[in-house]
């Protein structure tokens, strides 16, 4: 850790394939800011197991996460890549910071209603208590920003509150966290919806390109992507929503801005834009996936990264919670 840098937070799921929407919201962006600031960043399994998991699939999905994080550019040395699972202070600091939360606010939660309606069957308590978790992970290392996509606002905003709480009730003890989203691709959206956040776990795979999708899928997908009947390619997000995403994600794979994305298509039919998106976006995934097959090979390379940052994120951590066990009462020997 460098002394004066500021502290950036952020995780991922490893519940299924990342997506372009996952890329672009968090990891793409993480690599921009690694220089800049002291960098944890988690692979959130205590997070995925809100939603069933086949233990095989997610024990594997772990490893390849990590290796996609390193194959889009984070780098283990700059910053701490561990696994929250093998950091016990989460779910410690977790139980304490339940007590400083309202059931209220967890029930108002728009991912939780979400994620309810989706998983009917399984509306457990992890899924309700997963913004504490989160206010959890961000809090433990004095996080001055979190970098997310739009869809983790109001768990950023729920985080800042609970750490209010505490710090009022007793003496200040958190970093009072900010969120940091992007102006271009905070929220990229479905291909067949584009009204809606693209998701990795979305019910119909075809408005979602994958990270490990190969140049035909994404081709064939981009050429399935909804529009419109107006036939200009204009950043319009209220009017024209999938031509603005799609010019969005043009504009992030092909590191042009809207407007120069605008200009070069002007007068271009849907056809040729969608094509061009698609292979924007697969020229950019192909060194990526490549890059993360030949570190998954290596699996003592990826055990070595996690075993060092378990041991980084753990010191951190720890005395974050000793801290805080401090200030409550908790006995200590
Ligand atoms: N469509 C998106 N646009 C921009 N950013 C996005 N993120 C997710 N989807 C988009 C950002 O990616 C980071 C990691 O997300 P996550 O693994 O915690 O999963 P999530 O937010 O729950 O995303 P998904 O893809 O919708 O996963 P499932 O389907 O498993 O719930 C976060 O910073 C998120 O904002």
């Amino acid at each position: 850790m460098e002394e004066g840098k500021k502290v950036l937070y952020s995780a991922a799921q490893p519940t299924n394939t990342l997506t372009i929407g996952n890329y672009i919201g968090a990891i793409g962006n993480w690599v921009k800011l690694q220089d800049e600031y002291n960098c944890f960043f988690a692979i959130a399994n205590m997070h995925a197991l809100t939603v069933r998991q086949v233990p095989a699939e997610l024990r594997r999905r772990t490893l390849s996460l990590l290796a996609l994080y390193i194959a889009c550019g984070v780098d283990p040395e700059k910053c701490v890549l561990y696994l929250q699972s093998h950091v016990s202070a989460h779910a410690e600091l977790c139980w304490v910071l339940n007590n400083y939360t309202y059931v209220g606010e967890m029930e108002r939660m728009t991912q939780f209603k979400d994620k309810s309606a989706k998983h009917a069957d399984n509306i457990n308590m992890g899924l309700m208590d997963y913004p504490v978790l989160m206010a959890a992970d961000i809090l433990l290392y004095n996080s001055d920003y979190i970098p997310v996509g739009l869809d983790q606002r109001q768990h950023v905003e729920i985080a800042r509150d609970i750490a209010q709480r505490f710090n009022n009730a007793y003496s200040p003890t958190f970093t009072v966290p900010e969120g940091i989203y992007l102006k271009v691709g905070a929220k990229i959206n479905d291909l067949l919806d584009p009204t809606k956040k693209m998701s990795k776990s979305a019910e119909n795979p075809n408005g979602v390109i994958f990270l490990d999708d190969d140049k035909d899928t994404i081709i064939r997908k981009f050429k399935r992507a909804v529009t419109d009947s107006d036939a200009s390619i204009k950043y319009d997000p209220e009017n024209k929503a999938g031509v603005s995403n799609l010019l969005t994600i043009y504009s992030v794979f092909s590191g042009k801005s809207i407007k120069e994305a605008e200009s070069e298509f002007a007068g271009r039919g849907y056809g040729e834009f969608k094509l061009a998106v698609g292979e924007a976006v697969a020229d950019k995934l192909a060194p990526i996936q490549a890059e993360q097959a030949r570190l998954l090979a290596d699996k003592a390379y990826l055990d070595g990264v996690l075993k060092s940052g378990a041991e980084r994120a753990g010191r951190v951590a720890d005395k974050t919670l000793a801290k805080v066990y401090r200030k409550i009462g908790f006995y200590q020997i």
